[in-house]
């Protein structure tokens, strides 16, 4: 991608790929911290750091210890920890989002970003989307969707005036993901409005006093890409940040949906920036595009051309990499990396991946097109590599009793696709997804794979196609290729994006490594 100083100023988009929802922004000095949505995942809310708006690396979580995180047992997918705010404010950064199913909002506190995080305070309001803003009295100001604002003492939760409604937007449905910021002598009210899917706008309002009254921008919503072609579609959800050069930007969710009709996501809401102007007092955005432009000497204009996202995990580290993530909790007796060195031991915790409870460690899938491999010793368990949605979207290539076998578990039906003999010991395992070549011939279903059947192709309409490998004394043979679109947000709901997972339903297995590549 074009960047560094003599090429043209542009930059890549999303800059934060993958189920990265609902971004939330802060700059101290030339450091930038980017909080997201985890939703029923632990651990939550994943904290990114970067120095140039455009390379992000995720550095921990911000939620990683059960105190700070409660999600009961049944807690449903897409339910848990909803949109955060980060802000920095008297030496301290803070965290404010809310644990849906609790119904709670929480607020934490560190010093450094990377950890370790205070103990919640919690707030029992109503409303999601929390974000918290200081005026220069010092008081705090806490705003929610609805769209509402409260003053509250942040250290103890407690409520000092308010309910006070705010401004709600143009009339679109959800006016949420509001944040205040004191510009100028003006507090402007940024929120968005229209759903999160393709509904989705965002608009501005300000006024001279955090209480109001707002008046609307003459030119809302500054940002939506309601009815148009463009390829990034949902862009709402956004939070600005100045940064040291005085330029300013704005981070913001958009899907990538891809095949038709109608399209498909299955990576989530995803993290975008774009480079906001002020205008008559206002603030302008363009459409949000892959190849974004960046004003000459901002910092992306002058950043290091952004890495490819290719993740090797030798599991030769201490602890687990801050992107791993476990559905609803990671028990300390279902993992190990001192069990066996050099290699992560999962334990059974739960017999099934169509039920809450089992042991998964996975990783966001990043990339449309990608492979993501692991060494697997499967001992006597089953064990393998799962690519999910949920529990009741996902397709698993699992190792048990001496055979390697595709799983695909949508909605109320659960099929084997195929199945393979494989010799004791470790083997490598792949699932790899692809976006180009979605013409029949291609397998979809087990009938497909009997010996004489005629395959049966599949619609143009595909948005991609999820092959599981492994490798034989052979050399890699595919298995089965399945329709992607069944693990996408359309067919299976929710807020969530995929994730691709290690995972044990019997006895314990171990993984000497995993590697995640972009493919295609
Ligand atoms: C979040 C809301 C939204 O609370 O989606 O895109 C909801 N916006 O603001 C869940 O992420």
């Amino acid at each position: 991608m074009p960047g560094g100083p003599s090429a043209d100023p542009h930059y890549r988009n999303p800059v934060v790929a993958g189920f990265y929802p609902d971004p939330s922004i802060c700059r101290v000095g030339d450091d930038y911290y980017l909080v997201c949505s985890s939703f029923e995942y632990f651990p939550g809310v994943p904290l990114l750091h970067s120095r140039d708006l455009v390379n992000w690396r995720q550095v921990g979580n911000v939620l990683d210890r059960p105190s700070q995180l409660e999600l009961p047992a049944d807690t449903p997918a897409s339910q848990g920890v909803y949109a955060p705010t980060i802000r920095h404010h008297d030496g301290r950064f803070w965290v404010v989002t809310t644990n849906v199913s609790l119904g709670r909002h929480l607020i934490v506190t560190a010093q450094d970003p990377a950890g370790p995080w205070s103990d919640p305070v919690y707030l029992d309001l109503p409303h999601v989307d929390p974000s918290l803003a200081w005026d220069d009295e010092g008081n705090c100001w806490l705003t929610t969707s609805g769209v509402k604002s409260y003053r509250i003492d942040p250290d103890t939760g407690r409520v000092l005036e308010g309910p006070i409604p705010l401004w709600s937007g143009t009339g679109g449905q959800y006016p949420e993901a509001p944040h205040l910021y004191r510009i100028d002598g003006w507090w402007y009210l940024l929120l968005s409005e229209g759903g999160t899917h393709t509904g989705h706008a965002v608009s501005v309002a300000r006024s001279r006093s955090p209480r109001g009254p707002f008046a609307p921008a003459p030119t809302n919503p500054i940002l939506t890409h309601r009815g148009s072609n463009l390829p990034v579609q949902a862009t709402g959800h956004a939070d600005l940040v100045q940064s040291l050069d005085g330029s300013w930007w704005m981070v913001l969710l958009g899907i990538r949906a891809k095949g038709q009709w109608p399209p498909y996501h299955v990576l989530g809401r995803e993290t975008f920036l774009v480079p906001v102007r002020w205008v008559d007092g206002w603030p302008v955005v363009d459409p949000v595009e892959e190849v974004t432009a960046a004003p000459a000497g901002s910092a992306p204009a002058l950043a290091a051309p952004a890495e490819a996202g290719a993740y090797h995990d030798d599991f030769d580290a201490a602890v687990l990499a801050p992107g791993w993530v476990s559905p609803r909790s990671r028990p300390d007796a279902a993992w190990s990396l001192t069990a066996r060195p050099g290699w992560l031991t999962l334990n059974a915790t739960g017999t099934t991946l169509d039920r809450a409870g089992a042991t998964i460690v996975a990783t966001r899938q990043r990339h449309h097109d990608c492979r993501a491999s692991a060494r697997l010793d499967p001992g006597g368990g089953t064990a393998g590599l799962t690519i999910r949605i949920d529990e009741a979207h996902h397709y698993d290539l699992e190792v048990s009793a001496g055979r390697v076998r595709v799983v695909g578990r949508v909605g109320p039906f659960r099929q084997v696709f195929a199945e393979l003999a494989v010799p004791p010991g470790p083997l490598v395992l792949t699932i790899a997804t692809r976006t180009h070549d979605l013409r029949p011939p291609t397998v979809t279903c087990a009938a497909d794979l009997s010996p004489g059947a005629a395959p049966f192709g599949v619609r143009a309409a595909a948005c991609d196609m999820v092959a599981f490998e492994v490798e034989t004394s052979d050399g890699p043979r595919v298995l089965a290729e399945l329709d992607g679109r069944y693990l996408s947000t359309e067919v299976a709901a929710g807020f969530t994006g995929r994730v691709i997972g290690m995972y044990v339903t019997e006895g314990s297995a171990a993984f000497d490594w995993f590697d995640y590549r972009p493919a295609g």
